[in-house]
């Protein structure tokens, strides 16, 4: 039962932040997204829902203040569970009803009820903890004050301000602090720059280092990651690391720049061109929470071959199966015994094709989930190893702890019977990959570095890196329908199950073209269906695309005149 106390504590608190007239704010894909002049009631209201999930699991949640990649003015908030990963998808229905709450009176309502059935006390003796972090939005510090209010809405919750922040260094944070290791933000620098540095340092002497620049420039999209990395660099060993875009010289967060405008538009970001070109270059997005690399192909214009996320995971997996062969390798010792990993790629209908069939062939088991990191990062969970991507450049590597304590176990063994043998240094490799690569999320500044670290360990160049395989050419097209929730999907978004028939169409048309592929989904972030094709040329999945756009627009305007 709430206490009387807390009542009116929250029906005073609450009064303040009023809810903008004829908005609906929906928690999405990853949290609320809006116009940031327009968030303080959401924010504030993300503040309760966050003190109450602290009291719930009896452990730290971190709310981040951050619109990622969308124009400057937008903010949002997304919040973090105590392992760091994305708020449990349960919580999500009660996410939106508290941000549409009416007044006052009908929060508290939702409050007292959702807090009776979820057996949270608001008895006045719980305690309750949540760490915030905003990017380097203008609307971040006003909206992180208001968070602030909403975390004090909650009897025995406090809020710490963790200042400016990425978005998978908050993530990062609530997790360690949660595991009780080290958790400031220079703790995660130290922890990268560390295992980092003993990548580096395991690389075996007879690479032929001359293909790989020394140099990655990189663009901060002028947000957060671009100022961070500035700090990450000051700790680093082994890398030239030239930040451009790192919003300190007046450049716009997310204009014509970071990864989401450079996977989308496929060209070099601003302050990049030819001048650059044959460099290696990688993108981050406005949270640096993706990241993507490229190099520019032409003096002429802008354009680029983009090395997306699918690659990224491309390059990781064939790391990470290399290490766990050389480990596993029965070198005729006495004491071999093997330390079997199952080993997992998450991708989603989003990825290329061609990476698939790429991992396919690597003998990779591959599996597919809905778009959505916390779909993805579910499944990869349920792995020794789990790798996963979207082709925007979220992903990360997770080790279960059940893998991490064998390989410790394995690493010690091999540290007294066979130090500085090669099957020693994978087991070493891998533990400091699953050191410096996020646990938590996706994280461009540690993919970042993994990146540079295989690709040394390689001898690869940018352009060797790509020649992994040749993507096919897709196309992405959105559809302003009136509502998108009309179409619903199943099988990781591949089929449409409603409305009913557009999918056999879809099919028919998708047979005309060779290596045709196609599908539809209905945003999570934005109000249109999203139309992907591929095909073996430009020209065929341009053409896919525009036919099943056409197809959306009969179906859907047949749907809607109906209902
Ligand atoms: C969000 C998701 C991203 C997904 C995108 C899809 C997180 C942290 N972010 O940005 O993973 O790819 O939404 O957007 O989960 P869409 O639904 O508009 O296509
Ligand atoms: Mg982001």
């Amino acid at each position: 039962m709430a206490s009387e106390k807390q009542r009116s504590l929250l029906l005073e608190s609450t009064s303040r932040f009023p809810i903008p007239p004829g908005v609906r704010f929906s928690y999405g894909t990853a949290g609320f997204r809006s116009d940031g002049l327009i968030l303080g009631s959401t924010v504030f209201r993300a503040g309760v829902l966050a003190a109450l999930r602290s009291i719930k699991t009896g452990h730290a949640i971190g709310l981040m203040i951050t619109a990622s990649h969308n124009p400057i003015f937008d903010n949002g908030v997304k919040i973090a569970d105590p392992d760091g990963g994305m708020l449990t998808q349960k919580w999500e229905p009660f996410a939106d009803a508290l941000a549409n709450a009416p007044d006052p009176q009908h929060l508290l309502d939702l409050v007292v009820q959702f807090a009776e059935e979820e057996n949270i006390p608001l008895c006045g003796t719980q305690s309750a903890e949540v760490l915030l972090g905003r990017d380097t939005r203008p609307t971040g510090e006003s909206l992180l004050e208001t968070a602030k209010q909403g975390i004090n809405a909650i009897i025995g919750a406090v809020a710490v301000d963790m200042g400016i922040l990425t978005t998978p260094q908050l993530h990062w944070i609530v997790r360690s602090r949660n595991k009780g290791t080290k958790a400031s933000e220079f703790d995660y620098y130290a922890q990268l720059s560390k295992s980092f540095r003993c990548l580096i340092d395991l690389i075996p002497e007879n690479i032929v280092k001359s293909e790989v620049d020394p140099k990655v420039l990189v663009d901060g999209a002028n947000g957060v990651g671009g100022e961070k990395l500035e700090e990450l660099k000051k700790m680093l060993k082994g890398l030239d690391i030239e930040v451009r875009n790192s919003g300190k010289k007046g450049g716009v967060l997310n204009d014509g720049v970071g990864a989401d405008y450079v996977q989308k538009e496929k060209v070099a970001p601003s302050s990049f061109g030819s001048i650059d070109m044959g460099l290696r270059c990688a993108s981050l997005d406005g949270d640096a929470d993706r990241l993507v690399y490229f190099h520019v192909l032409s003096a002429s214009d802008n354009s680029i071959d983009l090395i997306d996320g699918d690659k990224i995971l491309s390059l990781f997996a064939v790391f990470i199966k290399e290490q766990l062969s050389i480990l596993n390798r029965n070198e005729n010792d006495d004491v071999f015994n093997s330390l079997p990993a199952r080993l997992g790629i998450v991708q989603t209908a989003y990825a290329n094709g061609a990476s698939t069939d790429y991992l396919k062939q690597m003998g990779l088991e591959v599996v597919f989930t809905p778009t959505g990191v916390k779909y993805l990062h579910k499944k990869a969970a349920e792995y020794d190893i789990g790798i996963y991507f979207e082709a925007n450049g979220h992903g990360t590597i997770i080790f279960s702890e059940e893998f991490l304590s064998l390989l410790h176990a394995r690493s010690d063994e091999l540290s007294v019977s066979m130090a500085g043998s090669e099957r020693h240094k994978a087991a070493v490799r891998l533990l400091a990959v699953s050191q410096l690569i996020n646990q938590a999320v996706g994280d461009a500044l540690s993919g970042l570095l993994l990146v540079e670290a295989v690709l040394s360990y390689m001898g690869w160049s940018i352009v060797r890196w790509s020649q992994l395989y040749a993507d096919l050419p897709s196309r992405q097209l959105k559809v302003k329908v009136a509502d998108r929730n009309a179409v619903v999907t199943a099988n990781a978004e591949t089929e449409v199950v409603q409305p009913v028939g557009l999918q056999k169409l879809i099919d028919t048309e998708t047979a005309k073209y060779p290596r045709g592929r196609c599908f539809i989904r209905p945003s999570g972030t934005e109000d249109i269906v999203r139309v992907y094709a591929e095909a073996s040329t430009q020209e065929a999945a341009d053409r896919l695309a525009n036919s099943v756009m056409q197809l959306v627009y009969q179906f859907l305007d047949f749907t809607n005149s109906h209902v």
